[in-house]
């Protein structure tokens, strides 16, 4: 009767229901060596419909952990026989900020000390037992959020405004460790520079707005290409793309990115004057060792500079 004649009650329930239902992809770990504790909390998730991993002890909860790096919120008890809640705590932030996994530390103790001390551990949060349902859950929904706006930052610090691609910052930050895999996985790598063909005349005929259409064009069919294939592509600025071709050697990368040339080449833009098409020139370099990767985006960068006084439109390497 209330939910029909209410319209705040409707628009209650729908929020309480999409809330619940965006838990589904939350996945959250529970560490009590008492079993009944461990059970009351992970029933009480399990309402909430999160997905729950539940473990008895310190070192069980970071063996969890290591094997399920999509968990993002840890509830511990305190008084643990193996590990405290602290330690436990501690251990996980070495390897994880709190940008990524959320900690939430519980306990039955009378020690009104002890919530300070979760949180100089490195703890998000805490509720003393017996606690309010309701306060827990408001707790833990508070650290869900602030996860996923920390997610939406990192997305926005890495993406590039006008095309939606990755940007400069991602390439050299996710960039090194991709290349060091790579090596260390025995398998080649390389990496290529892409600039955009006579573009400031594209400009000045046409008009930066267009020329921005092009640029978004350009980015699409790359990201349909390249990042399709598995590869890490970026606007590193201006008409200026990057990507980085794991499991590609010189001659491969070379094969590869003269397929991309090819098909950015047979792009059209309708204008009223007619169609616009554009040419893109590459420089590639096959990257041998771990270190210096500005080095070797340096390198790929001198190719393009050859490929352009070759008579542009193709690949050097
Ligand atoms: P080349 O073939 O040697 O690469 O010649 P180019 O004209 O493409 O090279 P140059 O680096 O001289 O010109 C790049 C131009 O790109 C200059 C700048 O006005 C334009 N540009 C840079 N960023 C943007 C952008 O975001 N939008 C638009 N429309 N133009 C941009
Ligand atoms: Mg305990
Ligand atoms: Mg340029
Ligand atoms: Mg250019």
């Amino acid at each position: 009767y209330v939910i029909k004649n209410n319209e705040r009650a409707v628009d209650m329930v729908i929020e309480a229901v999409e809330r619940i239902l965006s838990n589904r992809d939350v996945c959250v770990l529970v560490v009590d060596d008492v079993q009944s504790a461990r059970k009351m909390l992970t029933d009480l998730l399990n309402v909430q419909r999160f997905h729950v991993y539940s473990a008895a002890t310190g070192a069980e909860a970071l063996t969890v952990l290591a094997r399920h790096p999509e968990i993002e919120l840890v509830l511990t008890d305190y008084n643990m026989p193996d590990m405290d809640g602290y330690e436990l705590t501690r251990r996980i932030r070495r390897d994880h900020g709190s940008d990524r996994v959320r900690i939430i530390g519980i306990s039955s103790s009378s020690d009104r000390l002890l919530s300070a001390s979760f949180l100089k551990a490195g703890a998000n949060d805490f509720v003393y037992r017996p606690f309010v349902v309701e306060e827990l859950q408001c707790r833990i929904q508070h650290n869900i959020e602030t996860l996923s706006q920390l997610r939406q930052l990192r997305l926005a610090a890495f993406s590039d405004y006008l095309t939606g691609l990755r940007n400069r910052r991602y390439f050299f930050d996710e960039g090194p460790p991709k290349v060091a895999g790579c090596l260390e996985r025995g398998e080649p790598c390389s990496i290529a520079m892409l600039d955009i063909d006579h573009f400031k005349k594209l400009n000045d005929s046409y008009g930066h707005e267009i020329g921005d259409r092009v640029l978004k064009v350009v980015a699409t069919r790359l990201r349909l290409i390249v990042e399709e294939t598995g590869h890490m592509l970026a606007r590193l600025g201006g008409e200026e793309f990057s990507f980085l071709m794991p499991g590609l050697d010189s001659v491969m990368a070379s094969q590869f990115c003269d397929d991309v040339r090819e098909q950015i080449s047979t792009l059209r833009l309708a204008l009223d004057e007619g169609d616009l098409g554009v040419t893109v020139s590459i420089g590639v370099a096959e990257i041998v060792e771990r270190e210096n990767f500005s080095n070797y985006l340096n390198a790929a960068d001198q190719f393009l500079y050859l490929a352009k006084n070759y008579g542009r439109n193709r690949v050097y390497s």
